[in-house]
């Protein structure tokens, strides 16, 4: 049997993710369309969710030292911008003893235009709608000899890659750079079991609607006919693995069918589907990290509410 050749990676993806023998598994990127970043910005709000607040924080506190500690001719690119709101006092700083050049690299456009909005008074904005690789490439075509370029890849995305992945996400990161260049790297930091589980299954629910509206996306766009209200959100905390995983629990025996990627699914009660898994850091593995994929950590600065790390790291 020969499946049909499938017009777009949506499609592809979730068909190879839902026919694995094993854990089934719908890939986290996919949880980001309008809904869904939607959703993860009040995440970012909800008081069990401390990740994002505590990135903000340590950017603003450190700026400053970070702007001082490149120069005063440097270009900024940054992985995954979203709105850029974490981005603003980086940006603030460079400006005072330079003109402001920045590149917002994200998948979503309307991430980028809201990006735009909020930075653009601050320098020139070149938002790239592309891949973090791909966009990182045009960037380092693009620069000037002279130049410093500053990475940010904020908000902990690193941990959603497996450790390997992880390293050659960052050797690739790498490969765009030069001696001295600069990565700015958020990580979120291992915690209290009990804390980590109701920040990615609050009480409230948002994370339940974030988690669900990826099967209501596939509906939408894949012409499925999941019934949501038969799947239940669930957080759980893999010790070994230092990862919270967040997976949708079928209620009941079901057939779902997925029109558009042309396949039936089964699901027997309590199966799950795993939509995403987010890695914790030890202080001393980031260092490691860094190491193995040619940076060394300048710096590393730990916020004091909520365990996580900002790293600053040098391309060696
Ligand atoms: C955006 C990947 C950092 O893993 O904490 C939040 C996504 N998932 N709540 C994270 C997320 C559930 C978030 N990252």
């Amino acid at each position: 049997m020969f499946a049909r050749a499938l017009a777009n990676d949506f499609a592809r993806d979730v068909r190879a993710g839902l026919t694995r023998t094993g854990q089934k598994t719908l890939s986290c990127q996919y949880l980001y369309d309008d809904i869904g970043s939607t959703l993860f910005d009040a995440i970012t709000f909800l008081p069990e969710y401390g990740l994002t607040r505590a990135d903000s924080r340590l950017i603003q506190l450190h700026a400053a030292g970070i702007a001082k500690r490149l120069g005063t001719n440097v270009i900024v690119a940054e992985l995954g911008s979203g709105s850029g709101s974490k981005t603003r006092p980086i940006l603030e700083q460079l400006r005072r003893r330079q003109v402001v050049v920045y590149y917002p690299i994200d998948v979503s456009r309307s991430a980028l235009e809201r990006c735009v909005r909020e930075l653009n008074p601050l320098g020139a904005v070149f938002p790239l709608e592309s891949s973090y690789l791909a966009g990182l490439r045009q960037v380092a075509e693009r620069r000037e000899t002279g130049q410093t370029l500053l990475v940010l890849f904020l908000g902990s995305t690193i941990g959603n890659f497996e450790p390997e992945a992880a390293i050659d996400f960052l050797l690739a990161v790498r490969l765009c750079l030069l001696p001295g260049d600069a990565l700015v790297l958020g990580t979120d930091l291992v915690k209290p079991t009990e804390q980590m589980l109701v920040a990615y299954d609050d009480p409230t629910g948002v994370t339940a609607a974030f988690n669900l509206n990826i099967l209501g996306r596939i509906n939408r766009e894949l012409d499925a006919d999941f019934d949501l209200r038969q799947f239940e959100h669930l957080a759980r905390y893999d010790e070994q693995a230092q990862r919270i995983e967040m997976h949708l629990r079928s209620r009941v025996y079901q057939i779902v069918s997925i029109r558009k990627a042309d396949v039936i699914v089964d699901f027997v009660p309590n199966e799950t589907i795993c939509t995403e898994a987010s890695h914790k850091f030890r202080t001393e593995q980031v260092t490691e990290l860094a190491r193995l994929a040619g940076f060394r950590l300048e710096q590393q600065w730990i916020d004091c509410q909520w365990p996580f790390a900002e790293n600053l790291l040098i391309a060696i």
